[in-house]
This record gives C-alpha cells, sequence and structure tokens, in this order.
C-alpha cells in the first residue's frame, strides 16, 4: 500500500454546525492562519436559504476550535460590495501579508461568482478592499510575499472551451491585477480531469512554492472531490516545477463521502509549522470541518519525482 501523506486527525470531524452558536446548516471550507500564537480559522457556512455566510472559530493547538458567538463576514450591505454579494459569501482563504491578513472569498450574486478581497489586522473588524475578479472566477489565493516587486494570485476563471484550470495574475497594488497565464490545466482520464482550483494559499519551501489544490473527477454518481499538489518556482511563479500525479487526499470517512454535497474534500487553508509539518484543514462533504498533517518535504518530494508539467 502506498504511503498516507496526509494523515487525519483521529478525532475529526473538528467542527460541526452543533458546535456554532447561531442557525447554519453546514459548517465547511476553511481559511485558517496563525495569529498572536493562536489559530484562527474562517469558515464557510450555508443558511436554510441556501445561501452563506462566514464565521470564525479560535484555537490554541490547531484542532480544538471554539466558534465566536456571532459571524464575521455576512453579504454587504452597502454599495458597491452589496450589489455582489446578494447570494452570499463562501470559501474564505487567509493570507497574512505586510503585518496585515488578507481574505480572499467568493462573492455570489445575479452577475455571477467573482473574488472579493478584504483585510483584517485583529479578527474583530474586516474592511472590504475591492473585487479583484469579474465574474466567472472563484478560488482566488494569494501569495504571502511580493514575488520580484509584485503581488501574485493563483485563480480558476470560468470557461466553455477549456476545462476550468489554474491561473496566475500578478498587481503592484493588490487591486488592479494581470499579465494572466494559464499554469496547470486538468489531465484527461486523470484523478482531476473535469476541473481543479486552487485550494490553500501558496506555502513558501526551499524547493518552491507548495500550491495544494482541489481536482475533480466526474462519475456515473456524481462528481468526486480530492486534494492534490503542485511546486511552483520560488522566483517565478508562474512557472510550474511539478504537478503530483498521484491525489493526496480523497474522501475515504464517512462525513467525507456523505453530507450535503457527497464525496468532497475541499480546502482552503493550511498552515507550516516551524518543525516542517502542515496543519492541513478541509471541508468534508460541504457539511463539516475535518483537518490533518503532512510532512512538508514529502509533499514536495512528491511534486518533484512523481508528477508531470502543469501545462
Ligand atoms: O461542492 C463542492 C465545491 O463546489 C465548488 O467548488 P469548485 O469551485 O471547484 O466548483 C464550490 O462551491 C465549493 O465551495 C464546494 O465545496
Amino acid at each position: 500500500m502506498k504511503k498516507k501523506l496526509v494523515r487525519r486527525y483521529e478525532k475529526n470531524p473538528i467542527l460541526t454546525k452543533d458546535d456554532i452558536p447561531y442557525p447554519v446548516e453546514t459548517v465547511h471550507n476553511a481559511g485558517v492562519a496563525k495569529f498572536n500564537g493562536r489559530y484562527v480559522m474562517l469558515f464557510r457556512s450555508h443558511l436554510d436559504t441556501g445561501r452563506s455566510i462566514i464565521g470564525l472559530a479560535e484555537s490554541d493547538d490547531g484542532f480544538n476550535f471554539r466558534p465566536r458567538a456571532k459571524p464575521f463576514m455576512l453579504p454587504a450591505k452597502e454599495p458597491p460590495f452589496s450589489e455582489y454579494e446578494q447570494f452570499g459569501v463562501e470559501d474564505p482563504r487567509i493570507t497574512p501579508l505586510e503585518g496585515g491578513y488578507y481574505i480572499t472569498y467568493s462573492a455570489y450574486s445575479p452577475h455571477g461568482v467573482r473574488t472579493g478581497l478584504a483585510k483584517t489586522t485583529n479578527f474583530e473588524s474586516v474592511e472590504r478592499i475591492a473585487f479583484i475578479t469579474q465574474a466567472d472566477c472563484r478560488n482566488t489565493v494569494l501569495f504571502p510575499e511580493k514575488i520580484k516587486g509584485r503581488y501574485a494570485r493563483l485563480d480558476r476563471p470560468h470557461c466553455d472551451i477549456n476545462p476550468w484550470s489554474i491561473w496566475i495574475s500578478f498587481s503592484p497594488d493588490l487591486r488592479h491585477w494581470g499579465e494572466s497565464t494559464v499554469v496547470i490545466k486538468p489531465v484527461q482520464y486523470h484523478w482531476d480531469e473535469m476541473k481543479i482550483g486552487p485550494g490553500a494559499p501558496p506555502i513558501r519551501t526551499e524547493k518552491g512554492w507548495l500550491n495544494i489544490y482541489h481536482g475533480v473527477f466526474q462519475t456515473m454518481a456524481g462528481c468526486v472531490y480530492r486534494l492534490g499538489a503542485a511546486l511552483h518556482k520560488l522566483d517565478d511563479p508562474a512557472q510550474v516545477l511539478g504537478v503530483a500525479n498521484r491525489w493526496i487526499l480523497q474522501p475515504e470517512d464517512q462525513w467525507e463521502r456523505v453530507g450535503y454535497v457527497n464525496n468532497v474534500v475541499f480546502t482552503c487553508g493550511a498552515v507550516a509549522e516551524d518543525d516542517g509539518t502542515l496543519k492541513l484543514y478541509w471541508g468534508a462533504a460541504d457539511t463539516v470541518v475535518c483537518a490533518g498533517t503532512a510532512r512538508i518535504d514529502e509533499l514536495v518530494e512528491l511534486c518533484l519525482t512523481d508528477s508531470r508539467p502543469g501545462v
């Protein structure tokens, strides 16, 4: 049997709707960052309207989370944001950058889905900055530092011609983005053949930026969401050093296989620890939050040795 690269936390799921002190139907895709020595999680929840909001939970050890009494982000009520968040806010990613914490999230409205950018310095209040994509584009993750003087991001625009793929863009100020190129495409008859999307914000390693993404395969019984890994060149992340051939996590536990959407593991966040391990968080079946650990060097090695090119 092949070695498991992601080891599940033995007390999964780590957060369910029963833990939340306000009414929600699900608790799932979650961004996580370290803040003042603690772990802060922003998670997506469906309401009983089917629309989503974002909650916050805190933890001392990265596994036992205490949710706050109130949601952290509701759809905006004021223009210009209200127009594009009418249907809800989803899938937050947190990127520590230049002393602040930037949040990228999916904003849904009758106009489609686009990426919102917000910032917090204290996880008490949050300031919306701008929408940084048009519709339809989601799964946007920021790199946690400037690269050759520019900000960088990965995202996943939607397209009728091409299977949905991962793109990179650059910006001088986090608001205006360009020089976009496609960097990773799904591979036909492979576990990620239907579509892919960035997951956790990229993690700096000695050998490159580690990108943990999700890939989808369509079966007769519906889609299966799994997680994969890719490595991007440190000083030029538009260059992909390798995309691991095999997935690193697939739905296996009961709560990953059955829920609001069956057969889904979907990450929005991972925290790199000083001991070389990674704490990885995923929404399971769009219903609960799970966690696990992996060795960063093993994931990097996989991307370099048993891999395919990005495009
Ligand atoms: O239901 C599974 C996932 O479906 C969407 O993912 P993608 O962007 O790959 O299409 C999102 O709605 C995501 O939130 C959800 O977990």
